[in-house]
């Protein structure tokens, strides 16, 4: 004869030691993320404070949430997309470093370093002549709005095979800066190589306007505003990460959505 109320007070010991197991080792786990995050090369106490201030163990947090990220960031995400009737007609402009009046898109060409000392420079027009891909999203900045908009370029994973940049693109991040270099981003390659990521030339089916980033802007749909540099004027690849505006002044480096 089974003994129901033995059974019924074991099953309840288990159920208190599972929970009592889960505990530890979530403790031990957050324990372990907290030190690695705080031993790893980040974490330098002399320095005190990392950039604009932020000390540099939160930094070190950032950046261990940035490989969890990048890891889990594959192809398979894709942004969340839009009909074209869905998109504003009125797009906001918000941010203009690097793109003032004092500028001459005619005399503009995108410089491409494939390497110290193998630069290419490449007309809108040849850009143009390469495949074009519509993206219709919802751009996020990080100041709090958000809006679908309808862009249309080359993808970068297109003119990555276009350029021959396929050594490049094994290399950890891309650089862009404005021709005056007063804006500038760096994109780890994976994000740039993602099939919704284009080098933009229009929106919604008209060229792009001056004050959105003409001739050449990034659209990066997996990334916060603040990563859609306007107004290429050079790209390069580097296993260092890229100088970064917004992370100098404290944003975390990724900015991923
Ligand atoms: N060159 C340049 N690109 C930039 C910025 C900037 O100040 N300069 N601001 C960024 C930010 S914060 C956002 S939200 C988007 C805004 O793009 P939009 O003006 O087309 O809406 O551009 C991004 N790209
Ligand atoms: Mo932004």
């Amino acid at each position: 004869m089974p003994n129901f109320k033995e059974e019924i007070i074991s099953a309840k010991q288990v159920r208190n030691k599972t929970l009592a197991w889960l505990l530890v080792f979530t403790l031990l786990v957050t324990a372990i993320v907290t030190m690695a995050a705080m031993f790893s090369r980040e974490w330098n106490p002399r320095k005190g404070k990392g950039a604009a201030g932020i000390p540099s163990q939160f930094r070190a947090v950032m950046n261990t949430n940035e490989s969890i990220f990048s890891f889990l960031l594959s192809d398979a995400h894709l942004a969340k997309t839009f009909p074209r009737s869905a998109a504003v007609k009125r797009v906001k402009v918000n941010g203009n470093y690097g793109v003032g009046k004092d500028f001459d898109p005619s005399a503009w060409k995108l410089q491409l370093i494939r390497m110290p000392g193998d630069t290419l420079y490449i007309t809108i027009d040849e850009i143009k002549a390469l495949p074009k891909t519509d993206i219709i999203f919802d751009f996020k900045c990080i100041e709090g709005w958000s809006q679908v908009t309808h862009w249309a370029g080359v993808r970068f994973s297109d003119f990555v095979k276009k350029y021959d940049l396929g050594e490049q693109s094994h290399m950890r991040y891309v650089g862009l800066h404005t021709p005056d270099n007063a804006y500038y981003v760096g994109i780890d390659t994976k994000s740039i190589l993602h099939p919704q990521t284009i080098l933009c030339y229009e929106m919604n089916g008209l060229p792009l306007p001056m004050d959105q980033g003409a001739p050449l802007r990034l659209i990066i749909p997996v990334k916060y505003g603040i990563k859609h540099l306007k107004r290429i004027g050079t790209i390069f690849f580097s296993n260092n990460r890229p100088p970064d505006y917004w992370f100098e002044k404290g944003y975390d480096y990724f900015s991923g959505l």
